[in-house]
Formats: C-alpha cells, sequence, structure tokens
C-alpha cells in the first residue's frame, strides 16, 4: 500500500485553531498532545492556559512559542477572550488533572467551543453524563482521547467483529499492566506525611483530590475497558469487582480485577495493574467467539492475530491488510512500523473531519466514525462506578446501569 493510499478524508479549508489548557512545562500528556495535533497538519495550537500558575503559565507558553497575548492563567478567562475574538480558537485540548476535566470543558463548551479531552473523562459519573448532554445541546463535538483506539489494527479488529468474523462472542480477555508504582513509597515521604504518600511529592494521579476516587482503576482500567468493549461492540450488564493497594501508604488503587458478564451470555475477565513488575505498557485483549478469536498487544500494534476454529493462526499486519477502517487510519506503508503517536494522531485528524463537518453544518463523515466521544467517557465512568461499588460491597456483583 502507498502512502495514504486509501485513506479517506475530506479536505479541511483551513488549519483549525486550537488552545489548550493544562500541559505545561514537564507535563507528559500535554506535550503527547501537542504532537498528536501537529502531525497530520489539520491544527495550528494559537492560546493556551498551560497552569493556573500565572508564572508557569507564562514559562510554559514562551517554551512552546505561543503569543504572549494569547497565554493565560485562567481557563475561563481564556474562553471568554477566545469566544469573543473573530480568529478565536475553533477547539481546546483538555490535559489537566482529571478533577479539572468538567469544570475546564464546561466553560468552553458553554463558549460554543469545541472539546478534545484526555481519558478519564471525568471524576464521577454525575459529572460525566452533564458533559454529555451539554455538548449535545450545545451541537459540538467532545473527542475523548482513548489512544489505543487510533491504531489501525484496533480498528481493523473492530470491523472483523462488526463483520460477524468472531460468530457470537463467548469470552473477552482484557489487561493493562503497568510497574512504575511497584517501588515502596520512600520513608522519608511518608514519615513527613504521617505515614501516607505526599501526593504533591509524587503527582495528581496518586492524590484523590486531583485524580478522582480511582488509581489504576481511572489511570489505565479505563483504557482496558473502553478497549474491550470498543472492538467487541458488547457492553457488560454486570461485574464483580475488587480493589487493591500493594504499596503501603498509597491512597488510591494500585490494581484492579473484574469479572463481568453479558447480555448474550458472554463472560469476561478485565486486570489492570501499576504494580505489575517488569511491565512497561502491556495492554493486551483477546476477544473469542463461537467461530474465531483474535489477539491484540499493545506493545506489537502493527500486527493483529486472528485464529478461526480449528484452523491456522493468522497474524495480520498494518499496511497490508484490507480494510476501510485500517486503511484510513493508516499513514505509511506495509513494514514501516507505525506506533503510539500516530494512534494519537488519528483522534486528532478524526476530531478535526468532525468540527470541519460541525462547523459546516455537514453530517458527520462516515471514515470518521470510529473517533472516541464524550458518550464512550460516560460509558467509561459507568465502569468505574460499578467497581468502586462492587468493591465497597465486598466484591460483590452489581449492574453497571445502576445510575448515579
Ligand atoms: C500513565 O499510567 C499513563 O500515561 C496513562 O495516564 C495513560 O493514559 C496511558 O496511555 C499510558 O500510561
Amino acid at each position: 500500500m502507498g502512502i495514504n493510499h486509501g485513506k479517506q478524508e475530506t479536505r479541511l479549508p483551513r488549519r483549525l485553531r486550537l488552545g489548550m489548557v493544562g500541559g505545561g512545562d514537564g507535563a507528559f500528556i500535554g506535550a503527547v498532545h501537542r504532537m498528536a495535533a501537529r502531525l497530520d497538519d489539520h491544527y495550528e495550537l494559537v492560546a493556551g492556559a498551560l497552569s493556573g500558575n500565572p508564572l508557569r503559565a507564562a514559562s510554559s507558553a514562551a517554551a512552546i512559542r505561543l503569543d504572549r497575548s494569547r497565554s493565560y492563567s485562567d481557563y475561563r478567562e481564556m474562553a471568554r477572550r477566545e469566544a469573543a475574538r473573530p480568529d478565536g480558537i475553533d477547539v481546546v485540548a483538555i490535559v489537566t488533572p482529571n478533577y479539572l476535566h468538567a469544570p475546564v470543558a464546561t466553560a468552553f463548551l458553554e463558549a460554543g467551543i469545541h472539546v478534545i479531552c484526555d481519558k478519564p473523562l471525568a471524576v464521577s459519573l454525575q459529572e460525566a453524563q452533564a458533559l454529555a448532554a451539554l455538548a449535545q445541546r450545545k451541537n459540538l463535538v467532545f473527542a475523548l482521547t482513548h489512544t489505543y483506539t487510533g491504531y489501525p489494527m484496533v480498528r481493523h479488529a473492530k470491523e472483523l467483529v462488526e463483520s460477524g468474523a468472531l460468530g457470537e462472542l463467548r469470552l473477552l480477555q482484557v489487561e493493562y499492566s503497568q510497574d512504575w508504582l511497584a517501588d515502596e513509597i520512600p520513608a522519608a515521604t511518608a514519615a513527613a506525611n504521617g505515614g501516607t504518600q505526599d501526593p504533591a511529592a509524587l503527582g495528581w494521579r496518586s492524590d484523590p483530590a486531583r485524580n478522582g476516587p480511582a488509581g489504576t482503576l481511572g489511570d489505565v482500567g479505563s483504557h482496558a475497558y473502553q478497549l474491550a468493549q470498543y472492538v467487541s461492540g458488547a457492553t457488560p450488564d454486570q461485574l464483580l469487582a475488587e480493589l487493591h493497594t500493594f504499596v503501603p501508604g498509597r491512597l488510591v488503587d494500585d490494581h484492579v480485577q473484574v469479572m463481568l458478564r453479558y447480555a448474550n451470555g458472554a463472560r469476561g475477565t478485565l486486570w489492570a495493574s501499576q504494580v505489575a513488575t517488569g511491565c512497561e505498557n502491556a495492554l493486551r485483549l483477546r476477544l473469542y467467539g463461537s467461530k474465531a478469536s483474535l489477539a491484540f498487544d499493545q506493545e506489537n500494534p502493527n500486527q493483529l492475530w486472528f485464529t478461526p476454529q480449528g484452523g491456522q493462526a493468522q497474524c495480520l499486519t498494518r499496511g497490508r491488510v484490507q480494510g476501510q477502517a485500517a486503511e484510513h487510519a493508516t499513514r505509511v506503508p506495509a513494514g514501516h512500523p507505525e506506533g503510539y503517536l500516530e494512534a494519537f494522531a488519528q483522534l486528532y485528524v478524526d476530531a478535526a473531519q468532525q468540527i470541519a463537518a460541525r462547523n459546516d453544518g455537514r453530517p458527520i463523515p462516515s471514515h470518521s466514525r470510529f473517533l472516541t466521544t464524550v458518550e464512550d467517557g460516560v460509558q467509561g465512568m459507568e465502569f468505574i462506578e460499578a467497581v468502586l461499588r462492587s468493591h465497597a460491597q465486598d466484591a460483590s456483583w452489581v449492574s453497571l446501569a445502576q445510575q448515579a
């Protein structure tokens, strides 16, 4: 396949003007969003509230050559002033700690500005539902960056399942294991904080006030759940879950294990851990249907395994596989690896296509339909709240549908 061969895209009349909230000096995910937004040349970053601290906001803006007059330290002021400019931003990327996702998104949606937000969507189901309702009322695009859904082979897997290639879904197995929280909390940090770790010193993900109540569950369990749901197209009815904190003094969970029941009788298991020694970013999905199974491993994203019942295992590869979804998400020819940044960029491509369509009053182009949105975020929060509920009831079966 040649470069961009098969890529279906509506040509955009101009680059979209992008703003960013969060992502100041040293922030990991903000820098990733900026790279992703640049890759396919549909955006220019023109404004930002990169930090709530005025000095840090200014130095972070200078470091990425953002116009000083469009660097803010208050996101509300940014929303107001950008909405009032004739050349104001079309869309804002929200890359703050989780507790700010909902208030920041609300401010920009109210100002009539499209949103691209990092996951998890919010810190409660109630917040998530309110965001979905607001985006709908304002008729604005709200993309949620579940990165791993941007891989061509994940999209191909989704298409395979939709085509019926797996038959009736029976078993789902998804895991997301990392090890970066495996080490003991240094004694000095713990002692200085009455035996608990200092959330400020160890980052916002370890601080329930800024992260929300779900630690590993929210950070990577949300990706695992979403990937399984995205590819299988199936949402469980019930789950049974246990959260655990292995490292003494940690204020949120660092491990979660879940059993899932589906209405058609299918069964699933999900575990996510950030204390899984030796694991870098092992997000793995296996689906088993009545006719065939498939397996995807995020650390080898250019491959997808497909095995028909009674037949040979087939390694399908990006760049050679036939399918519109994979071709739309592919940039370079077979054998030239694409990875994490391209997957992230794919979400920005699809969001750009949807934003341009919304702005012109056109229907959303069908090739951008695989974008994850605020609706996925609501389902993710339903999952998170169900896990918290089940855990609080000593790991009993709970229904996902129960409202907040
Ligand atoms: C850290 O655990 C992290 O960066 C997550 O926050 C991301 O969502 C995941 O994609 C990679 O790991």
